[in-house]
């Protein structure tokens, strides 16, 4: 009371919130006015800050904590009364009809879509110091980072829609970045620093997500920060805030009024991602899907959440993410009592959710209109010891973006799309040490299994398309087992969909296992080429290059390098191997024109 002075009425509210919520503790030691006033007042404009950034406010937050706690004590199961099967999806498999088909459709409607990225997290699991979309190159033969590879993949898709539709002028395609205190001056300074790898910067959004107050016992007592008894202890909400961001920031409104039809959300570390985009919008299209998330064949046990359709005992049912560490359990507890195994195909009958998920805006809209964007949170308490009494340290409620269908209506038309793995999906999380204790023959998720994966992707689709490409090698790098691929890297705009790469081929071409090739340009076409070596194209917009003829030279080999070694850049020694660039043939035609390389 003595301090009450020191705050504006809508603080002193605030204050009363905090008693009448049974959360005095945070307060009761303060000293007399004239004491660390400053503090006090920054105190209250934290508590200010908490409480406009979650829906329904500090109260709110509290109250679904301290139901959520106690669920959680007595051992309550999120599922109960559902039972799990498998649901059925879109199959496609990359390069035959029905994918070129849906691909074709993709294209088209991307002028109406917007892409989000959740790029909040830090990645504890990786153990990497810079933050993710930057330094962490998703491949080292160029050397682009994820952000950059990302957003070009976004402007050649723009360009490509616009081509298709025959549209006179191209509709910008909006582009959201949800960032966290962890990562977004980061971020903010590589785009600028970066001009914004060709976007325009009004067609890019940062949304800062905030964090949320830590809870310290079952009654959700808010944590005071170890460090600084005048504040609360906050850790991340998890990648949920997403859609209340958008909705709360007005991005989402802006997107209805400027035309927009399909939200995309992506996550941060996918080198191979885009090669699915255009037939899965495809498919949300053709088959008007409000929510369509995209899967991919998922190993038991593997890191991914599965998608299950629950049916409950009253007779509802929804199509749904369970994540990974919750669906043995849930198979365990329904009759299934070995639990998470893959079955005849080598797989686990579940689809695993790889969280790329395509919403139609209109119906989403609509939604977050009526729940502001909160999604249905849970919390994960380390308890000290069997009577669940008191934490080992203090919890929050999280809240995760793929659980956005459970709060739509049984009306709504929810599906998925199952792609091949080898071309949708290839995340960096693991740290070398934990990649390499994954079980034998699920995918590790490491730097190194995440480039290895875009040479593959690369040069599988090259071999779709007529090139004869050399098997790869096995080989071992921070002691995980991958197959080493001939290098190929383009950019995006040189082969963003199967029916381009096709275009850009022709002839009888090979390219040997020791080879890289780098396609840095638009228009270039190769034709009777046989590579052993390293080529490396570079073109500008107006150049059309043939590139043919036989290379042959020393090329680029691989290098070990042990993760342990502090002398390797980081970025390099996470995914164990480097590049000698001993000989290549480089070429360069910046100038408009027709030329032939014919080596
Ligand atoms: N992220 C945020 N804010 C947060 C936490 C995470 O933006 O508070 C971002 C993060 O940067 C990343 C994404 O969210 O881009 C996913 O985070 P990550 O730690 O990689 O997620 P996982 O725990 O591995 O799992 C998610 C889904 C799971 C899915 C898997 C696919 O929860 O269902 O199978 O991603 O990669």
């Amino acid at each position: 009371h003595k301090n009450l002075s020191l705050l504006s009425p809508d603080q002193i509210e605030l204050a009363k919130m905090l008693v009448a919520m049974e959360q005095s503790h945070l307060f009761t030691n303060w000293p007399e006015p004239g004491v660390d006033d400053g503090e006090k007042k920054a105190f209250f404009d934290q508590v200010t800050r908490l409480n406009s950034s979650y829906p329904g406010g500090l109260a709110s937050y509290i109250k679904t904590a301290r139901g959520l706690l106690s669920d959680s004590k007595t051992g309550k199961n999120p599922f109960d009364g559902f039972t799990p099967s498998v649901p059925t999806g879109e199959n496609l498999s990359y390069g035959d009809e029905t994918f070129m088909k849906f691909e074709e459709a993709g294209v088209k409607e991307a002028q109406n879509a917007a892409f989000v990225l959740v790029a909040g997290g830090l990645g504890e699991r990786l153990g990497y110091n810079g933050i993710k979309v930057n330094t962490l190159c998703f491949q080292t033969t160029t050397g682009a980072c994820f952000l950059q590879h990302y957003i070009e993949n976004v402007l050649a898709l723009q360009e490509a829609s616009c081509k298709v539709t025959g549209g006179q002028s191209e509709r910008d395609i909006p582009f959201a970045i949800m960032t966290s205190d962890d990562t977004h001056a980061r971020t903010m300074q590589l785009l600028e620093s970066n001009k914004y790898f060709g976007m325009k910067p009004a067609q890019i959004k940062l949304l800062k997500q905030e964090k949320v107050a830590c809870l310290e016992d079952n009654d959700a007592r808010l944590a005071l920060d170890p460090q600084n008894k005048f504040r609360i202890q906050t850790k991340p909400h998890g990648h949920g805030d997403v859609h209340a961001l958008l909705y709360s920031s007005g991005v989402l409104e802006e997107w209805q009024r400027g035309g927009v039809r399909w939200v995309l959300f992506f996550q941060d570390t996918n080198g191979l991602l885009f090669k699915a985009i255009p037939a899965s919008l495809g498919v949300s299209a053709t088959k008007g899907y409000h929510v369509n998330s995209l899967a991919v064949p998922r190993k038991a046990k593997e890191a991914i959440g599965g998608i299950t359709k629950l049916t409950h005992t009253d007779g509802r049912s929804m199509v749904i993410n369970v994540e990974y560490n919750q669906l043995d359990p849930l198979l365990r507890a329904t009759g299934n009592p070995d639990g998470d195994v893959n079955c005849e195909t080598g797989y686990s009958p579940f689809p695993g959710n790889i969280n790329q998920l395509i919403m139609e805006l209109g119906p989403y809209f609509e939604e977050l209109k009526k729940t502001g964007g909160a999604i249905k949170e849970f919390v994960n308490p380390k308890y000290k010891d069997a009577s669940k009494t008191a934490f080992k340290s203090s919890t929050r409620l999280e809240c995760m973006m793929q659980d956005y269908p459970k709060t739509l209506p049984p009306s709504a038309r929810v599906g998925f799309t199952v792609m091949d793995a080898w071309v949708a999906y290839a995340p960096v999380k693991n740290n070398p040490e934990d990649a390499a204790k994954v079980p034998k023959g699920n995918p590790y998720h490491s730097a190194t299994s995440g480039e290895m994966a875009v040479y593959r992707a690369n040069s599988l689709i090259l071999r779709n398309a007529g090139v004869q490409v050399e098997d790869p090698v096995q080989q071992e790098f921070n002691g995980q087992e991958v197959e080493v691929w001939p290098r190929v890297v383009w950019k995006p705009k040189w082969g963003l969909t199967f029916a381009d790469v096709k275009k850009k081929v022709a002839g009888s071409s090979s390219i040997s296992q020791k080879s890289t090739l780098a396609l840095k340009g638009r228009n270039i076409f190769i034709e009777n080429l046989s590579l052993d070596g390293a080529l490396v194209v570079e073109s500008g917009d107006g150049a059309e290059v043939k590139v043919g003829g036989s290379v042959k030279n020393k090329g680029w080999a691989i290098e070990k390098v042990d993760y342990k070694d502090t002398s390797v850049p980081e970025e390099i020694r996470i995914r164990g191997f480097r590049f000698q660039k001993t000989e290549q043939l480089e070429k360069q035609y910046t100038e408009p024109g027709k030329f032939e390389l014919k080596a």
